[in-house]
Formats: structure tokens, C-alpha cells, sequence
């Protein structure tokens, strides 16, 4: 019998993966997780039945979540990711040779089914400058300060990520930012949700002097249109080039991604002059 999973993307729209088998599936005290192995993609991490990422198409959105910011940054040495737990956007800051990465994922069951089954995320963890750090990202970011930059890895703004798209977490980022600071943090797909990314540009042009939108093709999430926003208080423009292996990011595409659709420019009010 074929096995296939589904998506629901809308309410009317669903986007489904055959499977080969179910690798595990944990309940965890957060999060619903399945990690799937399917015919086209590779191994899928399903969270609340969203695909998280696919051993096919991670490498999209891991080098645009990390390298727009890493690269913005004269030179970044402290990083926090939060979420991110299956080590993904680690491994990507790796390649930039920081001091120090610390991993704060809310979830241990998403960092021990990456560690065991999808090495080629997890091998970040097996360098000591990595640090993982079990617990609520917000409340983490609250005590701890003194990051050039943090990324934000999250899920959908909803269940446990919700608090990662309001203002008092982007105050707080802010506060934990050294002078120069960068964030960036992923805001969903701008096709079905365009208030997510609207939500994050507005409450980020209220705390930071530059902000900036940009996007990036990803198939396997709704739509295949992904959005991410870099904010910082120091003008968002690429300071260094990439000296090291991609598959998707490339010095052109730093400033190409920023290059809005007329739809999200409206939508957002954001003309890229921010
Ligand atoms: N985090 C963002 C995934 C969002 C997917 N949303 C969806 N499928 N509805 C990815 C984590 C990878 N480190």
C-alpha cells in the first residue's frame, strides 16, 4: 500500500510526500515529531505536521538563514541560535569560524533525533565550540547578552514559537545584541501568511534602524515562497564574501533575495529602504 504525508498548507490546500517508512515518532511534553524517511526527499522532520526540514532541500533554507546575517557582520565570533535544534543552522555558522555557538531548542527530543539519524544536521554538535543549551529561547535570551548574532530557527508562530514573533522578545534580542548586532529569524511564507512577515518587519522597524526582508525558494515548505528578516542597528550590507562551500548562497544572491515581489512590498509597506 503506498503511505504518503500530508500537509494541510490552507484549509483547501494539502502537499504530501510518499513515504518510505516512519523512522520514529515522539510525543514529546512540546511537540508531535515524526521523522519520516520518504522516496524523493530523504529523511523529513515533521513537527505538529509541518515539515521542518528534508534531507533534500535543508540546504536552502539553513545557508539563508545564516549566511545573510554571518556575512553582514565585520566579524561575528559570538552566535546564538534559537531553536534550531536539530543543528542545521549550526553547522552552516561553522563554516564562518566563530568563537562560540550556543543552540537553545526548547525541545531535547528534536536534538537527540537529529543527533541519532540525521547526522548531516547534527555533525555542528560534535565541535566543542558548539554549546547545546535545553530551554525556552525568550527566557534565555533575557539573562544572557554579549551575541554579534542570533538566529531565530523557529517553527510556525504558533504552540511553543509564538512568543518569538512579539515585541517584548525583540526588545529583549535587542538588549542581548553587542553594538552592531545582527538577528535574523524566518517568517514564513508571504504567498498564504504575508502578516507573519508584516508582524515581524513592523514590530523590528520600531527597535532597529535597519531592516530587511528577503526570500528564498524552498520546496518543500507551503508555497515553495519562504521569507526571513535580518534587523540590526548598523547598515545591512555584505561586508565579506563567502569563502567557504555553499549550494544555494551566493554573493549576488544577498543582495538578489532582498529583491521584493511587488505583492509583499505592498502588502508590508517595506520599499527595501529601511
Ligand atoms: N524551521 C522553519 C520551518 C517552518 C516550516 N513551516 C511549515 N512547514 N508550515 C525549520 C527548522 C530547520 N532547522
Amino acid at each position: 500500500m503506498e503511505y504518503w504525508f500530508y500537509e494541510e498548507h490552507t484549509e483547501n490546500v494539502r502537499w504530501g510526500l510518499r513515504i518510505k517508512n516512519e523512522i520514529a515518532h515522539v510525543k514529546s511534553d512540546f511537540q508531535d515529531i515524526h521523522l519520516f524517511e520518504t522516496y524523493d526527499f530523504g529523511k523529513t522532520l515533521v513537527i505538529d505536521g509541518t515539515i521542518q526540514t528534508t534531507e533534500r532541500d535543508e540546504f536552502i533554507y539553513h545557508e539563508m538563514i545564516v549566511h545573510p546575517p554571518m556575512l553582514t557582520h565585520p566579524s561575528p565570533r559570538k552566535i546564538l541560535i534559537i531553536g534550531g535544534g536539530d543543528g542545521g543552522a549550526a553547522r552552516e555558522v561553522l563554516k564562518h569560524d566563530p568563537q562560540e555557538v550556543i543552540v537553545v531548542d526548547i525541545d531535547s527530543a528534536v536534538i537527540e533525533l537529529s543527533k541519532k539519524h540525521m547526522k548531516f544536521l547534527s555533525k555542528a554538535y560534535s565541535d566543542d565550540r558548539v554549546k547545546i543549551v535545553v530551554g525556552d529561547g525568550i527566557e534565555y535570551v533575557k539573562k544572557h547578552d554579549g551575541f554579534d548574532v542570533i538566529i531565530i530557527d523557529s517553527t510556525d508562530p504558533v504552540g511553543p514559537a509564538e512568543g518569538l514573533f512579539k515585541k517584548e522578545f525583540y526588545d529583549a534580542l535587542k538588549k542581548s545584541l553587542n553594538d552592531g548586532g545582527i538577528i535574523s529569524q524566518q517568517c514564513g511564507t508571504p504567498f498564504y501568511h504575508p502578516e507573519e512577515l508584516k508582524n515581524a518587519y513592523d514590530l523590528l522597524s520600531k527597535i532597529f534602524k535597519f531592516v530587511k526582508p528577503y526570500l528564498a525558494h524552498i520546496p518543500t515548505y507551503p508555497s515553495g515562497m519562504w521569507s526571513f528578516v535580518m534587523a540590526s542597528d548598523d547598515e545591512l550590507k555584505l561586508r565579506r564574501v563567502p569563502e567557504f562551500e555553499t549550494k544555494y548562497f551566493t554573493e549576488e544572491l544577498y543582495y538578489s533575495s532582498m529583491s521584493l515581489p511587488k505583492f509583499i512590498k505592498e502588502y508590508c509597506h517595506c520599499n527595501g529602504d529601511k
